[in-house]
């Protein structure tokens, strides 16, 4: 079994991109399941296979504690940490070869809380990867860029698994501003050029100090280029997956 978390910041794609490769390992015969760990979600693009809304309820947390939503979703964050041993049991049973695990809309509740690594951590012993995704239509001006660069290298700091990165959405912009992006994450040269151009200030300094940092620690983030309206880009997405869990073969034989 591989568990696969999708993570990214609010409206990036997760759940659309969740249900979209879904289909497409489905297709592929791969043996595919879906997590839902957002406690919060009304309506999903998929039917999960385990889903954290049975084990906590927002609604009743705001009313029993006098919480606002904001305040139940950080409780229902903490308490899915109490039930993780629960949780992986009905994961395990569903003895899948893939599963994709959904993560909460704001990043931030699983990303910068201590819950979120203690339940990536928790959540069965299987070998575990990240997908990171940088929305392409947030990410086209350097300074956004960077600032996801961060996120995302935040991210790899706190989970310690390895990451791979996508630009989500990216039938939202033209093929040119996707080859830019994609250069950017290529070339941090073609980046700091992008940045001396576009930007002044301290949005320029702020960005290429940031750049900078991110590029010493060695950490590379090459973008693969998705979009789950139209497929483009998942079968890359895959690769880099399969070459990731499972040094290069399928999940399911
Ligand atoms: N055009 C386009 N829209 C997308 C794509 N992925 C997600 N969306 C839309 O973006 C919005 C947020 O997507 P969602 O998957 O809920 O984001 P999440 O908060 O990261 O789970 C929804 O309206 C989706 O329909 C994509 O690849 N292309
Ligand atoms: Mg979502």
């Amino acid at each position: 079994m591989f568990m696969i978390f999708i993570i990214g910041t609010a409206g990036s794609g997760k759940s659309l991109l969740t249900a979209t490769f879904s289909e497409w390992l489905k297709i592929s015969k791969q043996d595919v399941a879906i997590v839902n760990l957002d406690p919060g979600v009304l309506t999903l693009p998929y039917s999960p296979d385990v889903d954290v809304r049975n084990h906590v309820d927002i609604e009743n947390l705001m009313e029993e504690y006098g919480l606002g939503p904001n305040g139940a979703l950080i409780m229902a964050t903490d308490l899915i940490a109490d039930k993780i041993e629960e949780i992986s049991r009905e994961i395990e049973d569903l003895r899948s070869d893939v599963v994709l695990v959904d993560t909460p809309g704001q990043m931030e509740l699983f990303a910068f809380r201590a819950s979120g690594p203690y339940i990536a951590s928790e959540i069965t012993e299987e070998p575990k990867v990240i997908v990171y995704l940088f929305d392409a239509v947030f990410s086209a001006n350097p300074l956004n860029y960077v600032s996801n660069l961060f996120l995302s290298a935040a991210v790899y700091n706190r989970f310690f698994l390895p990451q791979v990165h996508l630009l989500s959405k990216c039938d939202l912009l033209p093929k040119e501003e996707v080859d830019k992006i994609v250069d950017w994450s290529a070339n941090p040269k073609m980046l700091e050029f992008a940045i001396e151009q576009k930007l002044e200030g301290t949005k320029r300094l702020l960005s290429r100090n940031m750049m900078r940092a991110i590029h010493q620690l060695g950490l590379r983030f090459l973008l693969i280029p998705v979009s789950a309206k139209t497929n483009e880009g998942i079968v890359n997405f895959n690769m880099a997956l399969e070459r990731i869990l499972a040094g290069g073969d399928k999940y399911t034989y």
